[in-house]
């Protein structure tokens, strides 16, 4: 499926430095944030460096590059909040209007610290 990327976005913007950002890790591809809103106890946002509206956008067309360093840096933000199997978090990415994705470049929610309410559509 085709994505055109609005590089207005606020994400996009972060990345570019031209506003501030409470950074939990940047990686070559990467960079993690402290969500503006949290919504947990542990509440990070992890974007790739690269132009990608959704996550089947990133699945499909990042480099194996971007991808690798992606999934490693969740898991070393994992890794530094704490979260194990046992206590365990939740990883969410909301993606396009039925989404209801509010920034259009692709991020990871990692939400943990407290029990989470039962999924809802
Ligand atoms: O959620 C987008 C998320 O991005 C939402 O939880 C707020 C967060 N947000 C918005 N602006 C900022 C800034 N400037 N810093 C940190 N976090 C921010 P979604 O609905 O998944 O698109």
């Amino acid at each position: 499926m085709p994505y055109s990327y609005d590089d207005q976005n606020i994400f996009a913007k972060i990345l570019r430095g031209e506003i501030p950002n409470n950074t939990v890790i940047e990686t070559d591809h990467t960079l993690a944030f402290a969500d503006i809103h949290p919504q947990a106890p542990t509440h990070v946002l992890v974007i790739p460096k690269g132009a990608y509206v959704t996550y089947e956008h990133f699945a499909a067309e990042a480099s194996d590059a971007e991808i690798l360093d992606f999934t490693r840096t969740v898991a070393k933000i994992c890794a530094g909040a704490g979260i194990t199997q046992d206590n365990g978090a939740r990883y969410i990415s909301n993606a396009g209007p039925h989404g209801v994705q509010e920034v259009p470049h692709f991020h990871l929610h990692i939400l943990a610290g407290r029990t989470m309410g039962r999924m809802v559509a």
